[in-house]
């Protein structure tokens, strides 16, 4: 018995998320673009006068617009009041410190001009990949439309298992009756890209663990805290 539907066999888990390029509709690989790397920022001595030498004006002017209280950087709430869904509901806050997590890689726990770059590329990679799955244009993701994409990133879920995930980011799936005025049914952008991020993640972290890839692992209490907290 094997874990995971058409996991171990040949196009199972992970095989084409990710991979090379040009392989399919592939989500943008999950470890951010090193940029600089080296230093601090440079942004440290007050608020920047213009672009850096050699930055794109266009990155310039919309880093500028997200940074309101014009600081230098960044901040998780600065980075949500800039974020909107599709259908104009506000970016989730778990996704938006999610983000940061994955950009954040001075851990300044703020995003400076050079962070900015890869995060609003990797947005703009994964509006495209919504777009993509979101077939029927309703501005979010349903049921199928999360078969086919995790499907196409090499994540061959079982029903159970999609059902949970669906349940999981569907804000109105998961909180009973639609109240009026709420969001469409389905997984919004800001939720897709979390689910897709936690997924990568976790499938990860098992494979890991999964030496002989046989789609099976023992581990302790331990190990699988470990696994479960260190999880996005
Ligand atoms: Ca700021
Ligand atoms: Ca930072
Ligand atoms: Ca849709």
């Amino acid at each position: 018995m094997s874990y995971g539907g058409g996991y171990g066999g040949g196009g199972g888990y992970g095989g084409g998320y990710g991979g090379g390029a040009g392989a399919g509709y592939g989500p943008p690989p999950g470890a951010p673009p090193s940029y600089g790397g080296g230093g601090p920022g440079g942004f440290s001595a007050g608020p920047p006068q213009g672009p850096p030498p050699g930055a794109d004006p266009q990155l310039w002017n919309w880093f500028a617009a997200v940074d309101t209280d014009r600081s230098g950087n960044i901040s998780a709430l600065e980075l949500q009041k800039a974020l909107i869904n599709g259908d104009w509901t506000p970016f989730d806050l778990d996704t938006v410190k999610l983000l940061m997590s994955i950009f954040d890689t001075d851990r300044s726990g703020t995003i400076g001009f050079a962070e900015f770059a890869g995060l609003w590329k990797y947005i703009k990679d994964w509006q495209n990949v919504f777009r993509h799955f979101d077939r029927d244009h309703s501005g979010s993701i349903d049921g199928r439309e999360l078969q086919q994409a995790l499907g196409q990133f090499g994540y061959n879920l079982s029903p159970q298992l999609l059902h949970l995930v669906e349940k999981k980011y569907d804000v109105d799936k998961g909180s009973g009756p639609v109240a009026p005025g709420a969001p469409p049914a389905g997984i919004t952008f800001d939720r897709f890209v979390r689910a897709c991020v936690v997924i990568k993640t976790l499938t990860e972290s098992f494979q890991r663990l999964d030496d002989n890839r046989d789609g099976w692992i023992q581990i302790n209490y331990d190990q699988f805290m470990q696994t479960v907290l260190s999880s996005p």
